[in-house]
């Protein structure tokens, strides 16, 4: 077998039949290095034909403008480097649940293979798949290097906790990945997608508009290997300086699967640019896979009530504590606080699509301390992040904001008013991290 079965979960107990294999692409939008494709392509074989299937959501929950851009421009390519594979992109607008299992219908296919998505969307969508279809529905962990489902049975404390687990099974799953083999078979004819057309059938709020990133696989690519070849050397000692432009910006080609971590970690590990390499891949396999881990395993991850029991004992007994400011939503929307630094990170992610991660932390902080409740300041951190960044609505951006609001995967820190035991943060810190005042006249406060 190409794909390593530890990869693969069976979501139903549907037989799988002899007959097309439809794979369903959600998560994993790319065509190399993508795990649950390969897995399709071998199920095939020669004697079935390979669809692929991507089903458009036209309203998916907070995603704006910025994000379908992105995505569609990616999906377009998709489209071409299927065709020169001669697999065909089916492209359906509506809700999966439906989408799918009518889809699988009309091919009579055999079996479908989609992406391993431990979000709550996802989640739903997979389970009514699985209930509906007659035949088996596979899922693939194309997003982590070692799968999921393999690392931990729980939900992990910390990264101290989970790194072991990973760093054991991290040389057996780090594995080239093979090219992908063209498709003889014959295939059902499809039109080609209109993509003007979906795009202006889309249901999303313009007003966050595209921003500058480049997007798709061979954008992804090209970025990775400038971050390798220019800034992998100093990222230890760098990527927490606003200022430096020493981290990855890889995020949002991770969150769409233009990207897969693996062909990141395969570089990293192979650059021999020791502090950085080291640094970089804790970040991009211990810390990304602690979030995969907590959303597969807690069901309240996009909530407060996915905090854990100490931060949110902390945060009730602090509920009444006098707030220095108190700001609504659309205040921090605006970035019309009296921060100058907070409003600067606003502004930097309305611009860009992308807050620097240090701040990411400093912003969540701030929202906490000047909201009326922990549930308000959580629903606003969470709104605006998935609003404005391009790597919103995913298990990462649910942790930090978790994390930086309310103790998950940190432990009790110095009582203080409005954050209890909460790890704090101040303007005062920033200054002596990084200057902050370059910053703010960089993004304006
Ligand atoms: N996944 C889909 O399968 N269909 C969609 O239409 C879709 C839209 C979308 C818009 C913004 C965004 O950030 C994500 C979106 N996703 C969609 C999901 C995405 O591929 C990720 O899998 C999850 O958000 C993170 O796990």
């Amino acid at each position: 077998m190409l794909v390593n079965l530890a990869r693969t979960h069976r979501l139903n107990a549907a037989p799988l039949a002899p007959g097309p294999v439809l794979y369903w692409m959600s998560r994993e939008q790319r065509v190399r290095d993508n795990w649950g494709l390969l897995h399709a392509r071998e199920l095939a074989g020669r004697a079935h034909p390979l669809v692929v299937c991507f089903c458009l959501v036209p309203a998916y929950p907070g995603a704006t403008l910025r994000h379908y851009d992105f995505m569609l421009s990616g999906l377009a390519r998709v489209e071409i480097d299927l065709a020169a594979l001669g697999i065909p992109l089916a492209l359906r607008l509506g809700d999966p649940s439906a989408e799918i299992p009518r889809l699988a219908d009309e091919l009579g296919a055999g079996c479908v293979v989609t992406d391993f998505d431990p979000m709550r969307v996802k989640q739903g969508w997979q389970r009514a798949v699985a209930e509906a279809l007659p035949v088996a529905l596979i899922e693939v962990d194309g997003h982590n290097v070692v799968p999921a489902r393999q690392v931990s049975q729980k939900q992990e404390y910390a990264a101290r906790t989970i790194r072991p687990k990973i760093h054991r099974l991290f040389g057996e799953y780090l594995e080239e990945f093979p090219a992908i083999e063209p498709q003889a078979a014959a295939v059902p004819s499809l039109p080609p997608t209109d993509w003007d057309a979906l795009r202006a059938g889309l249901a999303v709020d313009p007003a966050v508009g595209p921003v500058a990133l480049a997007p798709g696989e061979d954008a992804a690519r090209e970025a990775l290997d400038r971050f390798v070849s220019d800034r992998l050397e100093v990222y230890a000692e760098r990527r927490n300086d606003p200022n430096a432009g020493a981290t990855s910006w890889l995020s949002a080609y991770f969150h769409f699967g233009q990207l897969a971590p693996q062909r990141a970690a395969l570089a990293a590990a192979a650059s021999g640019r020791g502090e950085g390499q080291a640094a970089f891949l804790e970040e991009l396999v211990v810390r990304r896979e602690l979030s995969d881990n907590f959303c597969l395993h807690n069901a309240h991850h996009d909530t407060l009530a996915g905090a854990p029991a100490w931060a949110l004992r902390t945060l009730d007994e602090h509920r009444a504590d006098p707030r220095p400011y108190v700001y609504s939503q659309e205040e921090f929307e605006q970035a019309r606080t009296h921060s100058r630094l907070w409003n600067a990170a606003q502004n930097e992610m309305r611009r860009t699509g992308f807050m620097h991660g240090y701040m990411r932390m400093y912003w969540a902080k701030k929202i906490l301390e000047w909201s009326p409740t922990p549930e308000a300041a959580h629903a606003t951190a969470l709104a605006l992040n998935d609003r404005h960044q391009l790597d919103g609505r995913d298990p990462n951006g649910h942790v930090g904001v978790l994390w930086s609001l309310a103790g998950l995967h940190d432990r009790p820190w110095q009582t203080r008013p409005v954050f209890g035991s909460i790890r704090y943060m101040n303007e005062r810190g920033c200054r002596r991290k990084f200057a902050v005042d370059q910053y703010i006249e960089r993004w304006g406060g």
